[in-house]
């Protein structure tokens, strides 16, 4: 089966940490905060590359480690930011987180842009912590570790026009006409078992054309090489369905075989019924063929299907077919409606799980908080500075901790894990064990 897949470790770069510090300046022992911020950690991002056609580059090197962002200074110097690294992945990968199975992203244009892993925040400096009643706060936040996760890329097949029909018909000989590709062609059926991708080149456009190994009847049940290839021209804009005008390995009418191959294609998925087609007459140049192109010619401009008589053993009709195809493919392009702020904006991967505040029940009096921007509160909290512990108490308080622990049964004095932070549960507020 045709399908390019890797399973890559991304791991974006922690955040560095905020600076505590105080101006010195001539006769004033203490001047105010000037700690700096520290940098954001690097992404790690995806990239669509429309000049890419594997990911072959991604069977070999698996892991991919984002630099941190470097830390705040005094003077209200603030870090600098970890560079972000980006992997260039072909039109028509499906990325997908390895944990849950959730698709991460679909890259379909060149240029898309995906963060699949967040660089940490740097930790803020302690000019950020200055209250009415706190002048000089003793303490700044650590930064927050970067993402990391497993992720799995499927290149799913993406072209602008799918050869489709029966075996033998000459879908590959037609591809090898059309473009550079240069597939097995032989006189029996299943001569094609994985997908040929060619770039043709006509007129004012280019297009990618698919060679599809042939269908049979039943395929939408699975018959022959059924749904792997039925998938694949789920993804194309335009079927180009070829059929043989001698009737072909089992003698068909021509008429026939294509209702057949309709049939097959409207099983399988609905959209593929009304998806637009090209019916495209091969091997004209053989005995008897012109008659039974007459008929089948007909038979199209009746239903308003553009028809197209060839041969690519000769070349005959092939150079008006692909000018055709490629305005077609053009005029579809543009009628998609794409919201280009979708693919210009940079889609940042956040598991919506890791969102919510939930409390859970571990032991007999014993609880842990989830919860990103509360494990976030705990994460970039000195434990051993007394100032930014009572800050983080009334942070926790404010974001309703307290309350949801109650809620969920806790009573002072049980133990509570927040993230790596273990605290005990008090009247005044969580102390740390
Ligand atoms: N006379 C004539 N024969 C052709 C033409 N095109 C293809 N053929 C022959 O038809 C046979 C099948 O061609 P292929 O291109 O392998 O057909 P296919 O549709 O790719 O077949 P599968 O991969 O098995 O589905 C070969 O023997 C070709 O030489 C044509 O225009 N005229
Ligand atoms: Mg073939």
């Amino acid at each position: 089966m045709f399908v390019d897949e890797a399973r890559i470790f991304v791991k974006a770069g922690d955040g560095g940490a905020g600076c505590k510090s105080f101006r010195r300046e001539k006769h004033v022992p203490k001047g105010g905060p000037d700690g700096g911020d520290g940098g954001r950690g690097g992404n790690v991002v995806l990239i669509a590359d429309a000049a890419k056609s594997t990911l072959i580059d991604y069977q070999f090197k698996r892991h991919f480690k984002a630099t941190r962002g470097t830390h705040g200074k005094g003077s209200r110097m603030d870090g600098a930011v970890g560079p972000d690294i980006m992997l260039s992945v072909p039109l028509g990968t499906v990325v997908r987180d390895d944990e849950t199975g959730r698709v991460i992203s679909d890259l379909t244009h060149h240029g898309q842009q995906v963060v699949i892993a967040r660089g940490g925040n740097g930790g803020r400096g302690n000019t950020h912590f200055v209250t009415p009643t706190r002048r000089a706060p003793g303490f700044a936040e650590l930064g927050t570790p970067g993402d990391e996760r497993w992720v799995t890329m499927e290149l799913k097949l993406l072209a602008d026009a799918a050869l489709v029909g029966f075996p033998s018909v000459g879908k590959s000989s037609l591809i090898a006409r059309m473009s550079a590709a240069r597939p097995k062609i032989a006189d029996y059926p299943f001569t094609t078992l994985v997908p040929n991708l060619g770039v043709v080149k006509t007129g004012d456009y280019s297009y990618v054309v698919a060679d599809v190994p042939g269908l049979i009847e039943g395929a939408s049940e699975g018959l022959g090489l059924g749904h792997a290839f039925l998938r694949h021209i789920e993804r194309t804009a335009l079927i180009l369905h070829v059929v043989d005008l001698t009737g072909g390995y089992d003698g068909r009418d021509p008429i026939e075989s294509i209702a057949a191959i309709d049939v097959e294609l409207g099983a399988h998925a609905s959209e593929l019924a009304t998806r637009p087609q090209v019916i495209i007459g091969n091997k004209v140049d053989a005995e008897g063929a012109r008659e039974a192109s007459a008929a089948v010619a007909t038979w199209a401009e009746e239903r308003e299907i553009p028809y197209f008589a060839v041969s690519a053993a000769t070349g005959e009709g092939i150079d008006p077919m692909m000018r055709f195809v490629g305005e077609k493919v053009h005029e579809l392009r543009l009628a998609v409606p794409r919201d280009t702020a979708e693919y210009d904006a940079v889609y940042v991967y956040t598991p919506p799980e890791d969102e919510n505040l939930a409390v859970t029940k571990t032991a007999p009096h014993a609880y842990t908080v989830r919860g990103r921007h509360i494990e976030r509160m705990v994460i970039v909290t000195e434990m051993n500075n007394e100032e930014a512990v009572s800050h983080l108490q009334a942070r926790l308080r404010r974001a309703g901790v307290e309350e949801a622990l109650h809620k969920a049964g806790a009573v002072d004095g049980d133990t509570i894990t927040i993230g790596w932070v273990t605290f005990d549960l008090e009247a005044e507020g969580l102390e740390e064990e």
